[in-house]
This record gives C-alpha cells, structure tokens and sequence, in this order.
C-alpha cells in the first residue's frame, strides 16, 4: 500500500453507512486499512447487517445506532466510539433523505425534515467529533454534498437548498479548522445507482434516459466509484487540501449537455 493512501490504523466514523453509497465509501475506506464505525438510525437489524458484511470481507467494523440530529444521542454515541473503539480520525457526513415534492405542495413539515437531516444534522454531528480533532490536532472530515450543490432541479427544493448550505459549510469548517490541522472536503456524487434513486431509475422512466444522455460518461454511477475520492480525502495525499468538493459525477458539471436527438 503507498503510504499516502495508508489508512492503517485509522478509525472512520460514516453516518448512513447502512447501505447505498455510505456502505460503499465505508467498504472503500476498509480496503486502505480503516477500522470502521458504521452508523445507522433506522433498524439495529440493518446496523448488524452491514456490519457483518464487512467483516466477513476481513475488515474490522462496529456499528452505532443513533440519530444525527439529536444532540444528546451523538454525543454519548461519540464518546462510546472513543473510549471502544478509539479516537475518530475520519468523519464521513454521509446521512441523508430527499423528498421530491414541488414547492407549492411541499408542507413546512417536510421541508424541515430534509433541512435537519442533509444540513443541520451535520452541523449537530460534527461539533462533537471536530472538538477532539481539535484537541489531538489531526483529522479529516468529509461531507457528502450532491450535483444539487450546483445546481437546481423540478421538485427537489429543501435538499438542494441543504445541499447548497452543505457545500458551504465545507468551506467554513474549513476555514476554521485548517489551523488544527483538520482537513474538511467534501464529495459531490453525481447520479448513482441506488435505493435513493430506485425511484426515477426504473427502466422506460423518462428520467432514466435523460441522465444517461446529460451524463457524459453515458451511464449512472456505481457506489465503489465513490471509493476512490473518499480514500484521497481521509488519507495523508490530501494533507493540504481543504474546503474542495469533488465532484464524481461522470462529467455532469463539465457540460451544458446535448440535444436529445444528437448522436
Ligand atoms: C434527484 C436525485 C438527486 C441525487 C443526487 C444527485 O432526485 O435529482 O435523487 O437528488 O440523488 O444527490 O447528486
């Protein structure tokens, strides 16, 4: 292993690593070396399912149940981590929901959940984990963003403004917390094949054809595409890099697109 890359020794925390694209980058991050702790809010059976599946891989997992946004329950559940596991190198804000509800229909209610969870939930899940990095001044947070950090969609309002706030947040955590020695990026993924996107992926969707054309690589993204940018981000290779995004994203937000009728 180049010792850039090295995770040997290292402890990463990814919230939402249940499945999808957290269990990907979780998995990604365990191949360089990484003791993972995996997160999850909704099922302890979902939790132990993802957790058995690495270490059946030969990784060493453990896995949390806690809701990001919930200040008490993050901070005993970060405490835990440190005094079972070990101090928390790595943080991977990676928990998300997305409701696709056009403005004027969208109720407050729903609105909020998605600004909690994609937004504040980081701020909330953060605080306590950069306060060690502080204190051991070393660390790497990653927050997951998304192409709606860029740019807007028809009925995906409250996670592209949390998105957008997410995006910002980076660079403020960045600004911070560079002095400390805390490297805050995040990963912008573009379209993915996942449950998140199961929805508006299903064959003859007319959404299924537009993102393979607007996608200049011709095709959705998978999971372990993702591996690669969150194993740069953690690593010693990005020891001066703070408050980027990377976009993964097939070259999405390279291009304007084409003419659907244009070969
Ligand atoms: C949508 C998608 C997106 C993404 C994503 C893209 O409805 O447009 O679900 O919101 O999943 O984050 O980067």
């Amino acid at each position: 292993m180049h010792p850039l890359f090295d995770l040997t020794g290292k402890v990463a925390l990814v919230t939402g690593a249940t499945h999808g694209l957290g269990l990907a980058m979780a998995e990604g991050l365990a191949s360089a070396g990484a003791t993972l702790v995996i997160n999850g809010h909704s099922s302890r059976e979902k939790i132990d399912t993802a957790v058995s599946y690495l270490r059946d891989k030969g990784y060493s997992a453990h896995g949390y149940r806690f809701n990001v946004c919930n200040e008490d329950e993050v901070e005993q559940a970060i405490a835990g981590i440190e005094s079972e596991v070990g101090p928390i190198d790595v943080l991977v804000n990676n928990a998300g929901i997305i409701k696709r509800i056009p403005i004027l229909e969208m109720e407050l209610s729903d609105w909020m959940d998605v600004i909690d969870t994609d937004l504040t939930g980081v701020f909330v899940m953060t605080k306590p984990v950069a306060k060690r990095m502080v204190a051991r001044r070393q660390g790497k947070i990653i927050n997951i963003c998304s192409m709606m950090s860029e740019l807007g969609r028809d009925s995906v309002s409250a996670y592209a403004a949390a998105k957008g706030g997410l995006k910002m947040l980076t660079r403020n955590m960045a600004t911070e917390w560079a002095r400390h020695n805390i490297q805050v990026n995040g990963i912008g993924p573009g379209y993915f094949a996942t449950e998140q996107t199961k929805p508006i992926r299903v064959d003859g969707h007319p959404f299924n054809d537009f993102i393979v054309s607007r996608t200049p690589a011709g095709k959705w993204g998978d999971p372990s595409d993702l591996q690669g940018a969150a194993i740069y981000l953690a690593a010693p290779a990005s020891d001066f890099v703070s408050g980027q995004i990377i976009y993964v994203d097939g070259g999405i937000l390279a291009t304007i697109g084409k003419p659907s009728n244009e070969a």
